[in-house]
């Protein structure tokens, strides 16, 4: 059976690629497995059916069978336990690719959104411009472990995984470029990741959901 992944009608981020449904699309390419992808609107996410698969009302969610996840790191995860490609059978270094996924989920995205937010949602507050060389160093203090655990690696751990799919993604966001500019193999470790064929099938795809929803009816 073929995998439905439930993803925006409408992404505010105009097909870049930074809505959470780009991880899951990517997974889903690098282990070269077929996907249909069931268009939803923000009206549609709010409502009773979409939140009995996504308690949230967000996107994305995964069904597969009488199997439905949400939370696009453990839509990624099960893909990567499902097919091979993003996990490395080694028990060990699995163990540590799936640490480095709850890294990029846990450790690095969270200062990364809250900068974003404060740069969407508080620029009008009096204290903005105090609080944002805070969220800013909070950013930078994590990306400079990370460069400095990278160093002159392709990736984090050895091979590609899931790991580095997640951390990519997260680098990708806007609150991160500015500041991720200040550490060039960072940089070049987000070019790897958008450089893999397999990262190009994946934008190209829900960027075509942007692209024909320009197009009148
Ligand atoms: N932890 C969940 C996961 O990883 O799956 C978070 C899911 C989530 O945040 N989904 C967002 C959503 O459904 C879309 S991706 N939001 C609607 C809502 O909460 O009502 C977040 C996102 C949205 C827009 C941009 N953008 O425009 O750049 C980037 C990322």
């Amino acid at each position: 059976m073929t995998a439905t992944i439930r993803a925006f009608e409408t992404s505010p981020d105009k097909g870049r690629g930074l809505a959470r449904d780009m991880p899951v699309r990517w997974a889903f390419e690098e282990v070269r497995q077929p996907y249909d992808v069931h268009l939803v609107s923000f009206a549609e996410m709010k409502q009773p059916a979409h939140r009995t698969r996504q308690p949230f009302g967000q996107i994305p969610t995964y069904e597969d069978g009488d199997l439905i996840l949400f939370e696009s790191g453990a839509i990624v995860l099960h893909i990567a336990e499902q097919h091979g490609g993003l996990l490395p059978d080694d028990a060990d270094a699995r163990a540590r690719a799936i640490a480095w996924m709850f890294a990029a989920k846990s450790t690095v995205e969270p200062p990364v959104i809250e900068r974003e937010a404060a740069m969407l949602m508080e620029r009008d507050k009096s204290w903005y411009e105090e609080r944002r060389p805070i969220l800013d160093d909070r950013v930078r203090v994590r990306l400079g472990d990370l460069s400095r655990r990278l160093g002159d690696s392709d990736w984090l751990d050895g091979e590609f995984s899931a790991g580095d799919l997640l951390m990519v993604n997260v680098l990708r966001r806007p609150a991160a470029t500015d500041v991720v500019k200040e550490f060039p193999n960072l940089v070049a470790y987000i070019e790897r990741g958008e450089a893999r064929p397999a990262f190009r099938r994946a934008y190209d795809a829900q960027h075509e959901v942007f692209a024909r929803a320009q197009v009148p009816a």
